[in-house]
């Protein structure tokens, strides 16, 4: 494998239409890129896409307006669109094994507030996962118009085992009888019980959603048990461990179908962005390929890794470990607040974020976590083999972070940029 210097790789020729053009615009696309090469992205919920997916996402399909949907539109020419978007459809519904899909949704928090648009109507109840437990905004926050139009009520994890207590999950369904129940967030390290939520959901008479936006990757490539049997709505977004384009999808069972389109559009959306659908056609079909399989459970051995070698370490990972993509490190033994970790590790190459951690006493933008994920280095072909490297650098770091100890951090950046340079990332053509 071909090795360069950093300073050595070479944008502009690669966009030139947009060099000539925008030089400005394109130095930054440019200089994300490059950054997006050097750096170790441990944020769970990125990725790197195909060079493929990147093509298809900045094609001509970007010129047509296709309000409506395949064989029924507003306009008028879309003898391609229609094939382009019933591409997308059948395949995600094949992958995920639901008798419907929708690939119209602008991303995660849209494709969410359809499924309320759907089902309730204002003021109905709501019953999600609590945001500084792991849950998502929209699945009923306070902030969040789901939990401003809607009334949210929140289930957590346990104190003693950081993982969700199903028993709380019932008895608040019982109490609090909700139209809706999520399953799912963005801080879970854990498995999704879906069938004990599919149980809860149907005592309660509820509409099942899973939220699969950060594994649907792992259950496309099988290393995460599938919520087709159960949920009535599974909701996703493209970009996360399933490695597309950024977007969203509503898969559903053939009776709720007709309700989630119409939410869609033309509830909730006007014309659907074509260019993104035809990514998601492509990094659907990338994601039924076996080499994605082998990804999905790389992800995942990747993440155990990570967390074993991090526990040897003295970090206090919540739920003791991972099942999955993420990891959830509470920071609070090391003596430094998330966010303070979080600056310091970007300086030193290592991109995750800042995150509450359960029963958190700090405030969300200063808050005692670190989330950390292995979908982008896995892309990238980072083995398993390196995740004690990975981990030192995080421990060294994070120490640093303590101490003001700049010069450690700016060991542990050259050293990142060596193991980066040894693993090219896909779909970067300047890297
Ligand atoms: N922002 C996403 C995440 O990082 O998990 C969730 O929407």
């Amino acid at each position: 494998m071909a090795v360069q210097p950093s300073d050595a790789r070479r944008p502009a020729q690669t966009r030139p239409a947009l060099a000539g053009a925008d030089p400005e615009l394109a130095a930054l696309v440019d200089a994300e890129e490059r950054l997006q090469a050097d750096t170790l992205r441990l944020i769970p919920s990125e990725n790197y896409v195909s060079a493929a997916v990147l093509e298809a996402s900045g094609t001509v399909l970007q010129n047509k307006y296709s309000e409506g949907y395949p064989g029924k539109r507003y306009y008028e020419g879309q003898q391609v669109i229609d094939q382009v978007e019933t591409l997308a459809v059948e395949r995600a519904k094949a992958l995920f094994g639901m008798d419907h899909a929708n690939v119209q949704p602008y991303s995660g928090s849209p494709a969410n507030l359809a499924v309320y648009m759907a089902f309730l109507e204002p003021g109905d109840t709501v019953l999600g996962m609590s945001l500084p437990m792991g849950g998502h905004l929209t699945h009923g926050w306070g902030v969040s118009a789901t939990g401003t139009w809607f009334r949210g009520v929140r289930y957590g994890v346990r104190r003693d085992t950081g993982r969700i207590d199903l028993d709380e999950v019932r008895d608040l369904a019982r109490a609090e009888r909700p139209k809706l129940i999520f399953c799912g967030g963005t801080a879970v390290p854990r498995v999704i019980d879906f069938a004990g939520f599919a149980e809860i959901a149907r005592e309660v008479g509820a509409v099942l959603v899973a939220d699969v936006a950060h594994i649907a990757g792992l259950i496309a490539g099988g290393a995460h048990p599938s919520p087709a049997p159960y949920a009535d709505v599974v909701s996703t977004t493209t970009h996360k461990t399933l490695r597309g384009p950024r977007g969203a999808m509503l898969l559903t069972r053939a009776e709720h179908a007709r309700a989630v389109d119409r939410a869609v559009f033309p509830g909730l959306q006007g014309g659907p962005h074509n260019q993104t659908t035809a990514a998601i056609a492509v990094a659907l079909k990338e994601a039924a390929g076996a080499d994605f399989a082998a990804y999905a459970h790389q992800v995942v051995a990747n993440a155990r890794a990570l967390g074993e070698e991090l526990a040897a370490r003295g970090f206090d990972l919540v739920s003791g470990g991972t099942d999955n993509h993420l990891l959830l490190a509470d920071l609070t033994g090391k003596g430094v607040s998330g966010k303070v970790a979080a600056k310091a590790l970007d300086r030193a190459g290592i991109v995750v974020n800042y995150n509450t951690v359960p029963y958190d006493p700090r405030k969300p933008f200063d808050p005692s976590g670190i989330r950390i994920g292995t979908p982008a280095l896995t892309s990238r072909g980072i083995p398993s083999s390196e995740m004690g490297a990975v981990a030192q650098w995080i421990d060294l770091v994070v120490d640093a972070a303590r101490t003001g100890d700049e010069s450690t951090v700016s060991k542990v950046r050259e050293e990142v940029r060596t193991m980066m340079d040894a693993y090219p990332a896909p779909g970067l053509p300047l890297a």
